[in-house]
């Protein structure tokens, strides 16, 4: 098998001749006994304790490339019981499986440690499998070579050892007097490994036999004897433990000579990169990163500052950044770094620093806040900004994407949070729903806000939260901001490391489509992932106090015509007038992009703009950076400054810089600076007069510069200007420049997205898709015709066994290797793998992609009975779509490949690890494919095991309630799904969504009682295509049939209508088949009919709810079947509330895209109906947990 042998050979190092590799690790912990769980249990292990409450999830070994590693289950979060032990939850959770498979029983009373004993007294086993063994030692039960070696059970893995003193490793037990072997020397003490020599025994001639035994302080470890080497590498050790060894002669009768010991201290890795981050004449701070191995592993540093002559300084951190105050100026400090992890200390790495003299310009010290008054100083304590909005605990562990998604209280709730406190939620709820008003908010429900000490500037509120979250909820927030076009943090300021970051992870996913002048003949737009795209940047900031609010102007910059939004907030917005105390600093970037309508187009290229917030004076890092970076800088200021612009001269100014000043009184002024070969201003325009008159002056300013402009840059190009002005960059972390480089070992391999699922992705193609056939078609018997039936199936199930075989020729392809080893990495890692994963291929399927779905647009709403063309776009999108669904489909297909294999197959033991990574990965908030839309089918061994290990990896907390989505294609359904609920199914021009997918959303404790459930889950699904669309009856029976099925499985089901589809009539038919088929498997579900106005046309105007269900009376009238099966009205079919349940929508932006923003009302309605669907939940009656679902799914798919 050849993920095994790899998994073998990367763990192996090279090694030295006569040197034996042992694994601790696979001693200790390897059980190839214990049924279907293969992965090893997990003891308990001391060195957690601060992962706690945490659960952690062990990997299957078989699948790491170096050793199993554990990844927390943030789902599990805060529904678990304090942990009694370390035991992980997703070990637990095999556990009580396997106990369940050898019908042991278990209560939830039991303690996870009493658990963990049970099983492992009942699966230990006494013999090493040598095959596991990273140096494929030869096996202690085949015949013997000379040199050969005996694995002796040690006593630990019959009952759990006595604690062991030191000197009572070995006895020996004979009176016989064998010579003992020389001293015990440490060739090598490395984290994990040791190696050992000893010299021979005196007076011992031929090949000597020694019994060797380690262990720590707390147990032997392991014990063996080996014949003529007096070397051995012993692997898998924990890293800075102390280790005892002890060796003896063994002569051939058994006997023992006298044992030699040494113990030594495993080696602890030291810390990496130290560099130093700000420093100035008292303060300085420092940055590192972790030392090898360490990820995961919960350990503090200990910073050492000396100086001679002066007092030396220490402190302790677990984070990998330290400031220190308080220093002398003009001094230099030797300052150490080490590892500590309990007794342990790695050995430092130690840089030099000066600290600056005393007259250097304070920085950070003081801010200017934008206070009324005149410049304001204050201290600025992100702690206290922190503490009053109740993130301070958030500050150290982080807020995750998880937290921000899982339905509370407050989301069904009418209850308006007004206190500081509240103020993160509240802005987080609107922005998950991607209303535009959600920076708007409150402390009291007062507009006017008379007490300012209180309030909080939604800026800080904004800078809090991000620096609060984890990398993933921040790429979440930023996304959603750029969605509403709201300005985004580029530079963030962090005042209690004193450090700036560059937010480029963050930014990543923000994708825009927008029409340059420039664009290639025959397209209408392209998409482009926007930190990768070369633009101008414009940057504007101020110097000293100007009477003009520089955001509000550019507000109007940015504005169309037709369109005037405020992507940048302004103090004349909800408490904008509040002063900054911790966002002073920060540089916040938005982009103008044409929509390719010369009348409503204000600029006809892209743009970005940046501003920044706060005096230049103060921030001379963030002013740095956007002269090095931007095509041109504007900087505000009153005409009294002139004396600054000398320190330009001293500063490496690319861009263009042009002076927007004026006097008190007296009208603006434009005028370009040159600073080489000498100081010079230029007039640009004439002096104007009112601010409409200068802005349109900055906009023919801005318009000349875009002209031509070769001064572009792509935002992932600054990270580079960042390092050179000490900025940070938020992606340059271990783990995620790890997950990138793993993810481009794919990558690099795709030239043709189609060719590549052919030959990397093999089991998904036509095999599949013939077997998908054959499995249906073996209970729909569709093409029986004469045969006798049970012949009939006969002979599908023989065609199915042939194709079988032949899908089980395709091996796992290196590609698939290097994926799987890419999800099974830490927990941090694995979802950086995933992001980049994804945002990689779906760059690379929209080149190809983009065109395609234009043209399907196009032929389906002006041609749509051209259904030979539309069926072959459709294949080619279908051809070229590469996404993470189709790794996850192949996992699938080796899955149900090998579930054909028999018990002992290690092919099939291998992938029957495949489905918890997969549970894990829909916990993470990655959608899971349920029906593959390009089979039309669902792997149900697959789906059934994906579903029962989240259920077991939930503690079977799973109870559930399902939301489903029907209607026409590309009616927005995704979008509405992903508003309501803030997830992440995919929306897209032309086609997009195929056969159903699902997600998952966990309940808050404080209301599951209320809803009846532990999770919630969506169900999205493939549009509805009308019949007139379709080329073949086959397909449209598959529409129908997915959304049967989507519907017979949900609580609520939403039916999508575009008011603006010409078949509106026809789809509403197909919607009505599939509840009238649902008719016999179950009870009526709950029904809301959402009517979305996509192009919003001004007289459009609200139906009637009256009106409306009439309509649907009069469809189920004239068609016969529906008289058969005695369907007189919609109510025979759904349950619905004829006033409540029919919802308008208006169009999900307002105005013209790119520059349009989120519709406010489109949020508010969509809000509406998630309350009431909410409310719907509530009263359903409830139809189990997961276990349950799974039934459901494989009885409706076949009975429908
Ligand atoms: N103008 C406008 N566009 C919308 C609206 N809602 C969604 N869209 C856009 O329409 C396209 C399709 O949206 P989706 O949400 O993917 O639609 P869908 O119904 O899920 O599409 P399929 O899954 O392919 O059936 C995307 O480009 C959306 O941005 C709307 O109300 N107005
Ligand atoms: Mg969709």
């Amino acid at each position: 098998m050849i993920i095994s042998t790899l998994t073998r050979q990367a763990t192996q190092p090279p090694r030295p001749p006569s040197i034996i590799h042992v694994s601790l690790h696979h001693i200790v912990h390897y059980s190839p006994s214990s049924g279907s769980s293969q992965t090893p249990p997990t003891p308990p292990n001391p060195r957690r304790g601060r992962e706690s409450p945490s659960l952690r999830y062990r990997v299957p070994s078989s699948l790491h490339p170096t050793c199993s590693r554990t990844v927390v289950n943030p789902r599990l979060l805060d529904s678990s019981p304090p942990p009694t032990t370390s035991i992980s939850d997703w070990t637990v959770a095999r556990l009580q499986r396997a106990l369940k498979e050898r019908k042991i029983s278990f209560h939830w009373t039991n303690r996870k440690a009493q658990l963990f004993q049970l099983l492992t007294a009942s699966t230990s086993t006494t013999t090493l499998d040598s095959h596991s063994l990273p140096g494929s030692l030869p096996s202690a039960t085949h015949s013997r070579p000379s040199n050969d070696v005996t694995m002796q059970p040690t006593s630990t893995r019959q009952q759990p050892p006595p604690a062991l003193t030191e000197g009572q490793f070995l006895s020996t037990s004979s009176d016989a007097v064998v010579p003992p072997p020389g001293e015990i020397k440490f060739l090598s003490v490395k984290p994990n490994s040791v190696t050992l020599s000893w010299e021979c025994p005196k007076g011992l001639e031929g090949p000597a036999s020694f019994r060797v035994m380690w262990g720590s302080s707390v147990k032997v470890e392991g014990c063996f004897i080996i014949r003529g080497f007096h070397k051995i590498e012993i692997n898998n050790l924990q890293l800075g433990q102390k280790y005892f060894f002890r060796v003896a002669t063994q002569d051939k009768d058994g006997n023992l000579s006298e044992c030699v010991e040494a113990s030594v201290m495993t080696a602890m890795p030291a810390p990496r990169h130290l560099k130093k981050g700000h420093s100035e004449a008292t303060a300085l701070s420092l940055k590192w990163t972790k030392g090898e191995n360490m990820e995961g592993i919960p350990h503090q540093f200990l910073i050492t500052l000396t100086s001679p002559g002066k007092d030396s300084l220490a402190a302790h951190t677990e984070d990998c950044y330290k400031t220190f105050s308080d220093l002398e100026p003009d001094t230099e400090y030797i300052i150490s770094v080490s590892t500590v992890l309990g007794d342990a200390c790695s050995e430092p790495v130690s840089t030099t620093i000066h600290t600056g003299a005393d007259n250097q310009m304070p920085d950070w010290h003081l801010i200017v806040s934008t206070c009324e008054h005149g410049p304001c100083y204050s201290e600025p304590c992100l702690r206290e900004v922190l503490s009053k909005m109740g993130l301070e605990d958030k500050y150290e562990d982080k807020l995750t994407l998880s937290t921000v998604l899982e339905i509370n209280q407050n989301e069904t709730s009418d209850n308006n949070l007004d206190t500081a406190e509240s103020l993160p939620e509240t802005f987080l709820k609107k922005l998950k729903m991607l209303n535009a008003n959600a920076r708007s908010v409150r402390c009291g429900s007062h507009e006017v806000i008379t007490d300012k000490s209180n309030a909080i500037n939604p800026l800080d509120m904004i800078v809090a939260l991000l620096l609060c979250s984890d990398n993933f909820l921040q790429q979440y927030i930023v996304l959603k901001m750029a969605l509403c076009q709201f300005a985004v943090p580029l530079l963030l300021p962090n005042y209690e490391t004193r450090q700036i970051t560059l937010m480029l992870w963050s930014m990543r996913e923000i994708v825009r489509t927008f029409s340059p002048s420039n664009l290639a003949f025959g397209k209408l737009s392209c998409v482009e992932r926007i930190v990768l795209c070369d633009i101008p940047l414009v940057s504007f900031v101020r110097l000293g106090r100007t009477i003009l609010s520089k955001s509000q102007m550019l507000n109007k910059l940015l504005s169309n015509s037709q369109q005037c939004h405020d992507p940048f907030y302004h103090r004349k917005m909800v408490c904008g007038d509040v002063p900054r105390r911790i966002s002073e600093g920060l540089v916040e970037i938005s982009w103008y992009l044409p929509c390719g309508d010369r009348k409503v187009d204000r600029f006809t290229e892209p743009l970005a703009v940046a501003n920044l917030r706060g005096d230049i004076r103060a921030f001379d890092k963030q002013f740095s950076f956007l002269c090095r970076t931007s095509a041109a800088v504007y900087i505000f200021c009153d005409e009294s400054e002139a004396d600054f612009f000398k320190n330009l001269k001293g500063k490496d100014v690319k861009a263009n810089v042009i002076l927007i000043s004026s006097g008190q009184g007296k009208p603006f002024k434009l005028q370009m600076l040159t600073l080489k070969p000498s100081l010079k201003k230029t007039n640009v325009s004439q002096k104007k007069k009112t601010e409409t008159e200068l802005i349109k002056a900055l906009q023919e300013s801005v318009s000349k510069l875009l002209e031509n402009c070769p001064n572009k840059v792509s935002v992932a190009n600054l990270a580079d200007s960042a390092q050179h002005c000490e900025i940070l960059v938020d992606e340059d972390t271990d783990e995620c420049q790890d997950a990138r480089k793993n993810v481009g070992k794919i990558t690099e391999h795709i030239a043709n997205t189609s060719e590549f699922k052919d030959n990397h992705l093999a089991s998904q193609g036509h095999i599949w898709k013939a077997l998908s056939w054959l499995e249906t078609e073996c209970w729909r018997l569709r093409k029986a015709g004469n045969w006798d039936t049970e012949e009939y199936r006969k002979s599908l199930k023989t065609k199915e066994k042939v194709l079988r075989r032949k899908q089980l020729r395709f091996e796992m392809t290196p590609i698939m290797l290097s994926f799987l080893r890419g999800v099974v990495i830490s927990e941090v890692q694995h979802y950086f793998f995933l992001k980049w994963l994804e945002m990689d291929l779906d760059s690379l399927s929209w080149n190809q992609l983009s065109a395609l779905q234009d043209r399907y647009k196009e032929l389906s709403q002006k041609f749509p009975q051209d259904t030979e063309k539309i069926a072959e776009i459709d294949k080619q999108i279908s051809a070229c779509s590469l996404h993470l669904e189709h790794f996850f489909r192949e996992c699938g297909q080796l899955y149900e490949c090998a579930s054909h294999l028999p018990d002992y197959s290690s092919q099939k033991k291998t992938m029957e690890q495949l489905p918890a990574l997969c549970a894990q990965m829909l916990l993470d908030g990655f959608p899971l494919e349920l029906v593959d839309g390009d089979a039309a089918n669902i792997p149900i061994k697959w789906i059934t095991e994906v579903l029962t290990e989240l259920h077991y990896i939930m503690q079977s907390n799973s109870k559930l309630k399902v939301i489903t989505i029907i209607g026409a294609e590309n009616s927005g359904k995704s979008t509405l799904l992903n508003t309501m609920f803030g997830v992440r199914f995919a929306v897209s021009k032309g086609t997009c969504t195929r056969g159903a997918s699902i997600q998952l959303i966990n309940v808050n404790k404080d209301i599951r009682e209320e809803l009846g459930c532990d999770c919630i889950m969506i169900i999205d699904t493939e549009g509805l295509k009308p019949h007139q669309m379709v080329q073949d009856d086959h397909s449209h029976e598959r529409d129908k049939e997915v959304a049967s099925l989507a519907v017979a499985l949900s609580d609520a089901t939403i039916v999508n209508v575009s008011r603006d589809d010409s078949s509106e009539q026809d789809i509403l038919k197909m919607v009505l088949y599939a509840f009238t088929r649902v008719k016999d498997v179950r009870s009526k579900p709950l029904c809301h009919f959402v009517h979305i106005d996509m192009y919003e046309k001004p007289a459009a105007k609200r139906r009637n709810s009256k009106d409306w269900w009439e309509r649907l009376n009069v469809i189920i009238r004239k068609d016969i079947r529906m008289k058969k099966a005695k369907i007189n009205r919609i109510s025979d079919v759904v349950e619905f509330d004829g006033d409540t349940c029919s919802w308008h929508f208006p169009s999900v932006w307002h105005g013209t895209p790119p520059m349009a923003p989120f519709s406010v009302d489109y949020s508010e309605t969509a809000h509406a109906l998630k309350k009431r669907l909410l409310g719907d939940l509530k009263k359903c009656q409830a139809r189990g947990d997961l276990m349950h679902f799974i039934e459901r799914v494989e009885k409706f798919w076949k009975a429908l």
